[in-house]
């Protein structure tokens, strides 16, 4: 523990901790503690002295004061499905939000609901739908993803396209300072001109501001009816254009336009038990599109009538449409796959970048013969939010090549180049999984002085002894 007040004041610290969080809330059990301090792919191990595990803002707040109080740095955690090394502590106190995990509140008439940060994204989905209810927010972890670590990576997923990233569905947020006050910003309401939107600062901060304990989120309307359709087409110039078209004779009912490639069907199939490729081919490219509807009539044919044109403009090879619910999932299934069936292929060296959707095909394209030129043998796990500029552009080590060798070594000059592109581009190098440890030096070199310094400005306003997941981002 950073402390320089020796071994008396930490046993201090931890007695005053465990008095005032309880046995429940303390812990410093290395079995209980070793899955908080290691990523889900296995890239990452770090280490704390204490696992602590507040049940309320109340005690969230007791916690903060005592590391306050003891000049300790705090790393928050949810689900710790991060993906750049922002949730994993490194000496830090720990602390895991997944017991605050009420329901507060659900305001039906101002479609809004109010939840504690420990609360796992399908739970707040069940919580939407058994209100009559959609909350949109959908990605590959949201089995242990918590609100409070979407809120704090602004996470996008797969329905970012209609209805936004995590910044878009916040209407308010409670959160608990680094000194232990707590500011109470639970409004749910869809305007307040009152100054500085503050809640703004907390999305995607990374735990560097504060402890998110609490949010009121968005709701929407269910749709009646989903279609769901897997194509096969040539390029992701097509897919792009298809994307057009969907959305003009949809009316702007397109979800989910995920772009998958050839390679990464082959690995689901290699590695994800029970799954089907929905449309057999040997076409580079995959789209799985969704439509939601308000009703059910003219549904189907909307989606047929779509592809039906597609086909004759020659934008796809071929489509297969969901004809029940469980094709529907089957297909989503092999899109949310990609990232376990990448793991079981190798530790890759992952970019999650955007451009602008018009210029996907250029990135891909140059991208592509940029990597092949520098590296044959490197394999390339191309997918992702097409329909929001989102390319998840991964590479694995050529075969018989050590991943941790390949990823501290030529990997780097790999990652520098494709980042390169991504700017040359104007695109982002990070598009929707944060900065965390991995890309922290790399985001002071892209962004302007002058941004940079804001950005420090308001870690030093809120966090001035730069205790809140310090390292992480800035
Ligand atoms: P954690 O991993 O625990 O933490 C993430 C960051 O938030 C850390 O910096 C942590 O310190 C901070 N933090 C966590 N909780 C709090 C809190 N209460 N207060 C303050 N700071 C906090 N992401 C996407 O955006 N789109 C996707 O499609 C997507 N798909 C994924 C698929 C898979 C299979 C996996 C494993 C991950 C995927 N992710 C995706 C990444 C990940 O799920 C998201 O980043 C998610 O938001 C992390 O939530 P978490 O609760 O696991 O947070
Ligand atoms: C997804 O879209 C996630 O599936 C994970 O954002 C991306 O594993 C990845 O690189
Ligand atoms: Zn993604």
């Amino acid at each position: 523990m950073a402390d320089d007040r020796g071994p008396a004041r930490t046993a201090e610290f931890m007695a005053r901790l465990s008095e005032a969080l309880g046995p429940k809330g303390v812990s410093t059990d290395p079995l209980e503690i070793a899955p908080h301090v290691q990523d889900w792919r296995g890239r990452w191990t770090g280490s704390t002295p204490v696992l602590v595990k507040p049940a309320s803002t109340e005690e969230a707040a007791k916690a903060m004061t005592l590391c306050a109080e003891y000049g300790l740095a705090v790393t928050p955690q949810g689900g710790n499905s991060g993906m750049v090394n922002g949730s994993i502590p490194y000496g830090e106190v720990l602390i895991s939000l997944k017991r605050m995990n009420r329901v507060r509140e659900v305001d039906t008439l101002n479609d809004a609901m109010t939840l504690e940060a420990g609360v796992i994204l399908t739970r707040a989905q069940e919580v939407a739908e058994e209100n009559g209810r959609l909350f949109p927010l959908s990605l590959g972890a949201e089995g242990v993803a918590t609100i409070g670590g979407l809120i704090s990576t602004n996470a996008g997923g797969v329905a970012v396209l209609r209805y936004g990233m995590m910044r878009d569905l916040v209407l308010g947020i409670e959160a608990v300072l680094p000194d232990g006050r707590v500011w109470n910003g639970l409004r749910g309401l869809r305007k307040d001109n009152t100054g500085y939107d503050l809640k703004q600062l907390f999305i995607g901060a990374e735990g560097t501001l504060g402890l998110v304990t609490a949010a009121t989120l968005k709701l929407f309307p269910k749709p009646a009816v989903k279609e769901t359709a897997w194509v096969t087409l040539a390029s992701p110039q097509n897919a792009v254009e298809l994307l057009a078209r969907a959305k003009a004779a949809s009316g702007g009912a397109v979800t989910g336009f995920e772009i998958v490639s050839h390679f990464c069907m082959d690995l689901v199939l290699k590695h994800i038990p029970d799954v089907r490729d929905p449309a057999p081919s040997q076409a580079p490219w995959r789209v799985l599109i969704e439509l939601s509807l308000p009703r059910p009539e003219g549904a189907h044919d909307m989606m047929e009538g779509l592809l039906a044109d597609a086909l004759e403009a020659g934008l796809i090879e071929d489509a297969a449409i969901a004809e029940s619910e469980g094709q529907k999932a089957a297909m989503w299934k092999i899109r949310e796959s990609i990232p376990i069936a990448e793991r079981a292929h190798g530790k890759a060296l992952k970019h999650d970048v955007s451009v602008p959707v018009s210029r996907v095909h250029e990135f891909i394209e140059q991208a592509s013969a940029m990597v092949k030129s520098m590296n044959p043998g490197v394999d390339i796990i191309a997918f992702g939010h097409v329909g929001d500029g989102n390319i998840h552009y991964n590479l694995t080590p050529p075969p018989g090549v050590d991943a941790d060798r390949f990823l501290e070594g030529e990997g780097l000059k790999l990652s520098a180049a494709v980042h390169d592109l991504i700017w040359r581009l104007n695109g982002s190098i990070s598009a929707e999984h944060g900065i965390g440890k991995l890309k922290r030096d790399e985001l002071a070199t892209r962004k302007s002085a002058v941004e940079m310094e804001m950005m420090r400005a308001v870690k030093r306003a809120l966090d001035p002894e730069n205790r809140m997941n310090p390292g992480r981002v800035l």
